[in-house]
């Protein structure tokens, strides 16, 4: 077999030059991952230059370098934050002592199961926005689809390289299984549930980057916390690329929601069915995606009380988001109280050991990170003269993990009638019908400078260039 430059192949700072080992296991999965994204990542689109940020180093100027690429030659590098010196443990029982290289015997499989769960969202992401590509709504809407998906693949790659290097034969097993897992897949699925959700439209899209790609930031904070310290720096590293992500949800929302305010103007109404029809997309159909797509992310944070939870953060495995923040790192003798049905139609608040409410502590920080967007979007509807507001649902609403799973709740969070969960729920969450109308939106618009009717122009480009940039190149 021909011997791979890996510094060119695979831009890594973990020297993968040096470790023959790894470089045979790298080896073999590189091309099933080839294979994998031919196969399931954007459709189409394969030969076209792409203008990319690749990450060539971790240091200011080499994790953000700008040039055409096309993707199956991107280079999916593999790249571990800068290690700190004398880092210690920052959380559980285990404080103050100092963190892992390698990973402990006692806590293989639990740190395996993270990983991998963390490792099977990547792809999964990049399999439901497969798609897309093809009624891209912009030019650079497209670049921007294939810069998520191309470091998506690089975090299947991080997550990837921690199992081949720190967990053996079943290490590489896992690995392999996580190009087999396909999302919706009816036989095997992928791990989490919303990473088996169709995204067959660019306003779920925006929704997905907006709120779940948010859960990844909680979840990768967390996890820079860990005591693995190569599972730590490599979540810090990842980070750094989750925020345009997050950026790309953002402005798409907040572009459509002006283009909406636009058409208001124009047609002098706010009737849904008006706005329909002069080609926009209501104000009351986003709030639905929204109910959807948020209450679909917040169910990844797992149940409010868990032991898997307790015991993670116990030993040192995953901690808070932003656990420098907290005083006090031990969390034992303190409760924390989470609402839940009491069975007979009301509410009844629960004090839950601090340590098995992680998952509630993550998911209350996630809630209030969601919010920002909002208040710009607000800002926007308010401007413009109108009295409609989007919002958040009750973090109760259309749950279907945890306490609040499978419970008939309005979005104010109030528990009412089955029956009337039932009968209200068209208003609350997208129908077949705002499916239909979303997809008959969805025409590919790919002249530089053009944009789609149902969405403003981008504010500013890429990389400094001008938002009309061709940003791809089809050949
Ligand atoms: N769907 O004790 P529990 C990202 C399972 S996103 C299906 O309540 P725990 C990205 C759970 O696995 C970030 N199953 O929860 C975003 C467990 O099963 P097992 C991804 C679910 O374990 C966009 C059982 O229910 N990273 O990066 O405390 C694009 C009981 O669980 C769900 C991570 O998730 C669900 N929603 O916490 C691309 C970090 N929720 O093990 C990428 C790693 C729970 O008993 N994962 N279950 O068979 C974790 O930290 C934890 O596994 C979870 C669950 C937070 C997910
Ligand atoms: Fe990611
Ligand atoms: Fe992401």
């Amino acid at each position: 077999m021909a011997t791979l430059n890996y510094q060119e192949l695979i831009p890594n700072n973990v020297d993968l030059g040096g470790n023959r080992q790894l470089q045979r296991a790298l080896e073999h999965w590189q091309p099933r991952f080839i294979s994998w994204w031919k196969e399931l990542g954007p459709e189409r689109y394969q030969g076209a230059d792409v203008y990319l940020r690749t990450a060539t180093s971790v240091d200011i100027k080499g994790w953000a370098t700008y040039g055409y690429v096309k993707m199956p030659e991107y280079r999916w590098g593999i790249f571990l934050a800068e290690q700190e010196p004398d880092r210690r443990i920052g959380f559980g029982d285990f404080y103050g002592q100092p963190v892992w290289q390698q990973v402990p015997a006692d806590f293989r499989s639990v740190l395996r199961r993270l990983i991998v769960t963390q490792g099977d969202t990547e792809p999964a992401s990049v399999e439901q926005q497969r798609l897309l590509g093809l009624t891209a709504p912009s030019l650079y809407d497209l670049r921007n689809l294939f810069q998520v998906n191309v470091e998506e693949g690089r975090h299947l790659w991080a997550m990837v390289y921690l199992l081949h290097a720190h967990f053996g034969r079943d290490g590489r097993e896992e690995a392999e299984e996580l190009l087999a897992r396909h999302s919706g897949d009816a036989d095997k699925p992928r791990i989490l549930g919303t990473f088996n959700e169709p995204i067959s439209d660019w306003l779920s899209f925006f929704m997905f980057t907006y709120f779940t790609d948010r859960d990844g930031k909680y979840q990768l904070k967390s996890l820079a916390e860990s005591a693995f310290d190569p599972l730590a720096r490599s979540c810090r590293f990842m980070l750094t690329e989750e925020a345009y992500h997050m950026h790309v949800g953002e402005n798409g929302i907040g572009r459509i929601v002006r283009r909406t305010l636009e058409v208001m103007k124009e047609i002098g109404s706010e009737d849904p069915d008006a706005v329909r029809r002069a080609g926009a997309i209501d104000l009351a159909t986003i709030q639905r995606y929204v109910n959807f797509w948020f209450s679909s992310s917040l169910d990844l944070f797992g149940s409010e009380q868990s032991s898997n939870a307790a015991t993670s953060f116990a030993n040192g495995i995953k901690g808070r988001p932003d656990e420098a923040t907290f005083d006090d790192h031990l969390a034992i003798d303190k409760v924390w109280e989470i609402d839940a049905p009491d069975g007979a139609g009301g509410i009844r608040l629960d004090a839950v050991p601090l340590r098995n409410a992680m998952n509630e502590v993550t998911r209350r920080a996630f809630i209030a990170d969601c919010e920002t967007g909002f208040v710009r979007w607000n800002r926007l509807i308010e401007k413009a003269g109108y009295q409609a507001r989007l919002s958040l649902p009750s973090g109760r609403f259309r749950r279907a993990i945890g306490v609040w799973a499978n419970q008939p709740v309005a979005p104010d969070g109030a528990i009412i009638p089955r029956e009337a969960w039932e009968a209200r729920k068209a208003g609350w969450l997208p129908s077949e019908a705002d499916g239909a109308f979303i997809r008959s939106l969805m025409r590919q618009v790919v002249e530089p400078g053009k944009v789609a009717g149902w969405i403003a122009p981008p504010g500013r480009g890429v990389d400094h260039l001008p938002a009309d940039y061709e940003y791809v190149k089809f050949h």
